[in-house]
């Protein structure tokens, strides 16, 4: 019997952070979950089965105290707060196939079922806490690592003030993790990225493991301990078991946890990546269950050379951005704009030139050039080109190269190289356009203007393909001008597999990128 089922297809499983509900979504929230927007999209359309996890953070003493500022029940004001991430994820035309927050009865299945595990592992003990703690980090920090404040007041090294606390607490047996940690990373060489963020962790680890506490007596909002609800469970311990829950644990059974876990790949800020690369994977360890494939650490923006931040009034609102320069336009300035992994500056120059040069000159200019002759000259028709020269097999062998190069950066987070190489060509096509002058062509050999439009329009056909996941509706409208059916915008129709149909009717060209004159875009 021939094997008539559907070949297997290779499952990619994504997450962002959850994001703490205390405060309103900004840029930095959204490029995370803007960059995992753009490789969801892209392992879709390389053939993939992907779930693209995002949600909200939702437990902790830092959102029961912005609930008690707003004088309303922490479920309430969650609710309020998650909404507008969820909203935000909209807005960017993200494709996360959940949303998960901490209050959802399913997570909190998950959160006491590896608890209790670790208790029966004797991972977790009871005793004495006394350490400075952080609100505003969720996190206890040791002395040798604080800095002194105004007033006689203690620093963390985030800057936030700490307190002494001293009650009693569960805790995690990190300390006998250490070794075992070292090794893990060594036989997973590529579990935390970029390498500098590698070499931190390592050496963090190296430089030896405290037991860390993990419930808290002092905070209500949470999800209690099981058997000793006196207690709450550390809310980092809690958050990131979401990745988890997600996916169905603790039903380990259950057809999405088999399907999706371990993630592919937790995509986080550089703040967070101890969390992730340090307890995450030791809390997973120990309770027998496979860490995540990858870690991956992005860097932090600033505002016009700015830290960010609420009290110098420098927030960048991302719903302004998308309406004020479009969304497609904000979605490729984030990920071009700085190496990925690198902290970077925003700048409204910086997103202009971007907007005029890579997008409205490079690309948009090509295409509104060339699909305006064939409208002009060709009754708008998909020419039949003649026999290729050597420019113009140079040309389509560059685009049909392009995959290759778009995956590794993928694969590797490194958008911005990706970006550089696609950017590269169509640079080339445009030398090749302008070399080839097809609008001398036209009075002086007809046929040959026909195979150069055809080779520019088959060049951007590829483009639009590659740049789908970072500019879903340009790229869809330059496809529709092209003629390229829906079902035929995968990668698999990369290259010769989907090269444009001569005789195919097209549609009234129309410009796609407009340019930003003064302050506003042109008509
Ligand atoms: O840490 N630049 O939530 P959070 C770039 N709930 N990215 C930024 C940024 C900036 N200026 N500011 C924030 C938490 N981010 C926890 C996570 S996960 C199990 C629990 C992004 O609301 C970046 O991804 O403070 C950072 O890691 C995240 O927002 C922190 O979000």
């Amino acid at each position: 019997m021939p094997d008539t089922s559907e070949p297997v297809r290779p499952r990619y499983y994504v997450t962002t952070p959850i994001y703490y509900v205390n405060d309103k979504p900004h840029i930095g929230h959204a490029y995370t979950t803007l960059a995992c927007d753009v490789l969801a999209r892209f392992k879709r359309l390389d053939g993939h089965d992907v779930h693209f996890l995002t949600g909200t953070d939702e437990h902790g003493q830092k959102v029961q105290q912005a609930a008690e500022a707003a004088g309303i029940d922490p479920l309430t004001f969650c609710d309020g707060v998650s909404r507008n991430f969820r909203d935000l994820a909209v807005t960017l035309g993200c494709t996360n196939d959940d949303f998960i927050r901490t209050t959802e009865p399913r997570h909190h299945a998950a959160v006491t079922a590896l608890w209790q595990r670790l208790r029966e592992t004797g991972d977790i003990y009871l005793g004495e806490y006394e350490g400075w703690y952080s609100v505003r980090d969720e996190a206890f920090w040791l002395e040798s690592e604080l800095t002194d404040g105004p007033n006689g007041t203690k620093l963390a090294p985030t800057g936030a003030p700490v307190v002494l606390t001293r009650e009693p607490s569960y805790f995690f047996k990190l300390s006998a993790w250490g070794e075992k940690l070292l090794a893990f990373y060594d036989q997973h060489p590529d579990f935390i990225g970029p390498s500098s963020r590698r070499n931190e962790v390592i050496s963090f680890v190296k430089g030896g493991l405290r037991d860390l506490s993990v419930s808290r007596t002092s905070v209500s909002w949470g999800i209690p301990v099981p058997g000793d609800p006196k207690h709450t469970i550390y809310v980092w311990l809690d958050a990131l078991t979401n990745y988890m829950s997600a996916v169905g644990y603790p039903d380990i059974t259950a057809e999405s946890y088999q399907r999706f876990w371990p993630a592919n790949l937790h995509m986080v800020g550089k703040d967070i990546v101890r969390f992730h690369a340090v307890y995450w994977p030791a809390f997973l360890l120990a309770a027998g269950l496979a860490p995540p494939q990858r870690v991956f650490a992005h860097g932090w923006w600033t505002n016009e050379g700015q830290k960010i931040s609420k009290s110098l009034g420098n927030v960048i609102d991302p719903l302004e951005l998308v309406t004020t320069y479009g969304l497609d336009q904000v979605r490729y300035f984030l990920m071009r704009e700085v190496p990925f992994g690198q902290d970077g500056d925003f700048s409204r120059k910086a997103l202009i030139q971007r907007i005029n040069g890579d997008l409205a000159n490079d690309l948009g200019n090509l295409a509104q050039r060339s699909l305006s002759m064939i409208a002009k000259n060709l009754d708008g028709v998909m020419p039949t080109p003649g026999d290729f020269d050597a420019e113009d097999t140079a040309i389509l062998a560059r685009m049909d190269g392009l995959l290759a190069d778009q995956r590794r950066a993928y694969d590797t987070q490194e958008f911005h190289i990706g970006l550089t190489s696609l950017w590269g060509a169509i640079g080339a096509v445009n030398s090749y356009f302008t070399a080839q002058a097809p609008w001398a062509l036209k009075k002086t050999d007809p046929a040959r203007m026909a195979t150069v439009l055809y080779v520019t329009a088959e060049a951007i056909r590829q483009a639009a393909i590659l740049v789908q996941p970072l500019m879903p509706t340009s790229a869809a409208l330059l496809l529709d001008q092209l003629g390229v059916a829906a079902e035929a915008r995968g990668f698999d129709q990369l290259g010769a597999a989907g090269r444009l149909v001569p005789g195919t009717a097209l549609p009234a060209p129309q410009g796609v990128f407009p340019r930003w004159v003064d302050e506003a875009p042109a008509a």
